[in-house]
C-alpha cells in the first residue's frame, strides 16, 4: 500500500464544489484507492509500505481524453501551409491531399512505424497527466488496415503506462475502392465487425454521420451490427449539419455523441433520456474556424453530461494538449472551469463507459496527477503551459515523459 499525504485534492465528486479536500490523503492498495479524505481522518494503525509527502501540492484525477484518432501515418502540415497560401480544399483533394493522403500514408506505414508515431503522440498527452485515452481507427478503411490500426492502439495500452480504449470507425470516410458504391462499403464494414470483436480489438463502434460523410441510414446499419454484437456505440454527430444523428445514436443507447455544433432540441432531449454524454471538441471548432457554437446551455438545462476531448487527428484537430482544450472549452464554449474539468475526468470516463475512474474515491482506480498549481481553475485560465509534475497510474508513479 502506498500512502500519499498532505495534498490539496480536487476529487471531482459533486459535493463540495470540485470535491475539494484541503489537507488530503490518498491510500493506494495496488491499482485501487482504499482511502481518500482529510489527513486527520486517516484510519488509525495504518502500516503502508510507502509514504509520500506531497507538501501541499494539488492532486486531480488522471485526465481522460475520450476522443482521439491518433493512429495514422504522416501528417498534414504541408497541406495546412498550402491552404494558407490560398489553395482550396478541392485543389488539395485533387492533388491527393486531405483525408485520402492520410489514408495512403497509413496504409503504407509499417506496423512499428505506426506504433512509434502514435507512441510519441501519446507521450505528449501523458506529459499533461492523461491516464486514459480512447483511440479510433478510421484511417485504414479496409479490413486488414483497420485491424492493424486497432492492434497498434491496443499495443499502446500494453507498452505504455496508460489505459487505452479502442473504437472501430470504419464509417469515417469513403475509401477510393468504393468511390461510387458507398452502400457496398457500409456492407463491408458491417462484415468486419464480428471479426474485430472476436480478435479483441474493439470496445465500441463509431461513425461520422454528416453530409460530407455517411447518412443516418448507413450509420444505422453499422449501429445495428454493433448492437447484435453487444458493442456500445458513439457518433460523430451534427458537426457540420443537423442530420438527426444524435436521436439515432440515442435510440441505440449511445455512450456519447461528439461535436454537436448543429444539434437541435430534439437531439438534446433524446440524449438526455438515453443518458448519452455530449463530447465537445473545441480543437476542431477552432482549427476549422467554425462559427456555430454547440448549444451548451441547452445541454446543461437538459442535464446532459458534457465531456471535452482533443479529437486529435491530422486534418481537423492536430492538437496534443488536453489542457489547452480545457482552456478553449472555457474561452470558446463558455463552460465554467469546473465543468471543463468534469469534462476531462468524470464525464470523459463516462463517455467511454468507464465507472471505475474520473473521480478520486475509495474503490476507484488510483490514477491521479500532481500539479504545480494551487487550484485546477488555473489550468482553465492559463494556456500553453504545463504544470503537471507527477502522474500516478494504477498506484504506480509514471516516469516523467517527454516525447
Ligand atoms: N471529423 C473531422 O473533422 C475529422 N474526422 C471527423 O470525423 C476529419 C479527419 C481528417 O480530415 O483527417
Ligand atoms: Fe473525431
Amino acid at each position: 500500500m502506498h500512502l500519499f499525504r498532505h495534498a490539496r485534492i480536487a476529487t471531482m465528486t459533486r459535493h463540495p464544489p470540485w470535491g475539494w479536500i484541503e489537507d488530503g490523503a490518498l491510500l493506494a492498495d495496488g491499482e485501487t484507492l482504499r482511502f481518500v479524505g482529510h489527513d486527520d481522518d486517516l484510519p488509525a494503525g495504518l502500516k503502508p509500505d510507502r509514504e509520500t509527502d506531497l507538501q501541499g501540492a494539488l492532486v486531480t484525477p488522471g485526465l481522460v481524453d475520450c476522443h482521439t484518432h491518433l493512429v495514422y501515418g504522416g501528417d498534414r502540415a504541408a497541406e495546412f501551409e498550402l491552404r494558407l497560401r490560398g489553395a482550396t480544399y478541392e485543389e488539395i483533394a485533387r492533388a491527393g491531399g486531405g483525408i485520402r493522403s492520410t489514408l495512403a500514408a497509413t496504409r503504407h506505414a509499417g506496423e512499428d512505424q505506426l506504433f512509434a508515431a502514435a507512441a510519441r503522440r501519446v507521450r505528449w498527452l501523458m506529459a499533461e497527466g492523461v491516464t486514459t485515452i480512447e483511440v479510433k481507427s478510421g484511417y485504414g478503411l479496409a479490413e486488414v488496415h483497420e485491424s492493424r490500426c486497432l492492434d497498434v492502439a491496443r499495443r499502446l495500452g500494453r507498452e505504455l503506462p496508460l489505459a487505452v480504449r479502442t473504437t472501430s470507425l470504419g464509417l469515417h470516410a469513403l475509401p477510393p475502392e468504393y468511390e461510387n458504391a458507398p452502400d457496398d462499403y457500409v456492407h463491408a464494414v458491417v462484415s468486419w465487425l464480428p471479426r474485430q470483436k472476436e480478435a479483441g480489438l474493439v470496445d465500441a463502434v463509431d461513425a461520422f454521420c454528416d453530409h460530407i460523410a455517411f447518412s443516418p441510414e448507413q450509420t444505422e446499419k453499422v449501429f445495428a451490427a454493433a448492437h447484435r454484437l453487444a458493442l456500445p456505440v458513439k457518433l460523430h454527430a451534427e458537426q457540420l449539419s443537423n442530420q438527426g444523428g444524435a436521436e439515432l445514436a440515442a435510440r441505440f443507447g449511445a455512450l456519447s455523441c461528439d461535436h454537436l455544433e448543429h444539434v437541435d432540441a430534439e437531439g438534446i432531449a433524446a440524449m438526455a433520456r438515453a443518458g448519452t454524454v455530449a463530447v465537445l471538441l473545441p480543437g476542431a471548432y477552432y482549427f476549422l474556424r467554425e462559427t456555430r457554437l454547440p448549444p451548451v446551455q441547452g445541454l446543461r438545462d437538459a442535464g446532459v453530461p458534457i465531456a471535452i476531448a482533443t479529437d486529435h487527428n491530422p486534418g481537423s484537430s492536430p492538437t496534443l494538449s488536453l489542457l489547452l482544450m480545457i482552456n478553449m472549452a472555457c474561452t470558446l464554449f463558455r463552460l465554467t472551469p469546473e465543468e471543463a474539468w468534469q469534462g476531462v475526468t468524470v464525464n470523459g470516463a463516462r463517455a467511454l463507459g468507464l465507472a471505475d475512474r474520473g473521480t478520486l474515491e475509495p474503490g476507484k482506480r488510483a490514477d491521479f496527477a500532481v500539479w504545480d498549481a494551487e487550484h485546477p481553475r488555473e489550468m482553465a485560465y492559463r494556456f500553453g503551459t504545463n504544470p503537471c509534475r507527477r502522474t500516478i497510474f494504477g498506484g504506480v508513479e509514471r516516469p516523467p515523459s517527454m516525447p
